[in-house]
């Protein structure tokens, strides 16, 4: 029993790195306050650098869907109307202008898919992405990236649009970031390793008369991706100076994975300006558990360090019918 634990210790801690997920969203620049709306994924490294959620990497996962917890209702659901514009507000520390985002490693795409809540098979409609969008002028540069030229130098902030006409009714946003720096490896073949993604929902509320569907073509999650996808096993470094005497052909261009953008979402995405971030807390509690492969491991805290109290089981399960959340939630 104790060594199991140290394990688990051992290796959260080796996942301290800035990792992120969504602490606000603006419509329309106006911020709709910290966590509120939003499928929150567990925490799962110790303090004091444990504010920080681990990649999803196996495709298979149902953690692909909204990540881990991402079955767990919010209190809050966002009201939006056709047409208004959203922005995802993306941190690692706090919800502040010095947080880091995300390390500067993790270059690759990021996705928004929209579907009915609660989802259903091949429900998750793609409304935008950005993958490689500048490729270097250096003839090995990285080139400039969704994550980390775009999100991470814009401190976090990431654009979407709700799309034209769209039917009132309950929506999960889902959105994600996705880090390639270890992707020149499947996870099938290497668990180490593999391409990370950083899935986040968000609750939402289409209000107005609008009448166009989402479409019932789309994907589900998990079944978006596969390890055969050629944006899914990709070789971000092949086209990097530091690895320039490779013999295998490097591509200087990016596939993003999954489907394409739905013909009924905008074409194009304008970054609006945000208003301030709404008063009350913009740095995150310190979480009691976190998650691991399944296994949430409950601690109390002697000042930085977490004493292990319990491990339990968790096992995601998703309703098929809507039913408003309770106004609160422990
Ligand atoms: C959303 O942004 C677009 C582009 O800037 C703008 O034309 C539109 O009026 C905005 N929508 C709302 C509801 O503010
Ligand atoms: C926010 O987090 C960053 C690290 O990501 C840290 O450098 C900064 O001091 C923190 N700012 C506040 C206001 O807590
Ligand atoms: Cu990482």
């Amino acid at each position: 029993m104790r060594s199991d634990i140290l394990a688990v210790l051992a290796s959260s801690l080796s996942l301290a790195t800035a990792h992120t997920y969504i602490w606000g969203v603006f419509v329309n620049g106006v911020d709709q306050g910290t966590f509120r709306g939003i499928r929150t994924p567990a925490y799962n490294g110790p303090p004091p650098r444990g504010y920080a959620n681990s990649p999803v990497k196996d495709l298979d996962s149902i953690d692909m869907r909204c990540n881990v917890l991402g079955d767990k209702q919010v209190p809050h659901t966002i009201q939006v109307q056709p047409g208004d514009n959203l922005t995802l507000d993306w941190h690692h520390d706090n919800r502040s202008a010095s947080d880091d985002i995300i390390d500067y490693s993790h270059h690759g795409p990021a996705m928004v898919y929209l579907s009915p809540d609660p989802p259903a098979d091949n429900s998750f409609v793609k409304i935008w992405e950005k993958g490689l969008y500048e490729t270097s002028d250096k003839p090995y540069g990285a080139g400039k990236w969704a994550t980390t030229s775009d999100i991470k130098a814009n401190k976090g902030l990431m654009h979407v649009r709700i799309p034209a006409g769209l039917k009132a009714g309950f929506y999960l946003l889902r959105a994600e970031l996705v880090g390639l720096h270890e992707a020149d490896a499947s996870y099938l073949k290497n668990s180490r390793r593999g391409i990370q993604f950083y899935p986040n929902c968000v609750q939402l509320e289409v209000v107005g008369d609008g009448e166009v569907a989402l479409p019932t073509d789309g994907v589900s999650f998990p079944g978006a991706y596969k390890y055969e996808d050629p944006g899914i096993v990709y070789d971000v470094y092949c086209s990097t100076e530091s690895k320039a005497t490779r013999t295998a052909p490097c591509t200087t261009t990016y596939p993003i994975p999954g489907p394409t953008v739905w013909s009924g979402a905008w074409a194009e995405t304008t970054a609006v300006s945000v208003g301030p971030v709404l008063e009350g807390s913009t740095s995150a509690t310190r979480w009691s558990s976190w998650i691991s492969k399944s296994v949430v491991t409950s601690a109390t805290f002697v000042g930085t360090s977490p004493y292990i109290t319990a491990t339990s089981t968790y096992t995601a399960s998703w309703s098929t019918e809507y039913s408003a959340p309770a106004p609160t939630m422990a």
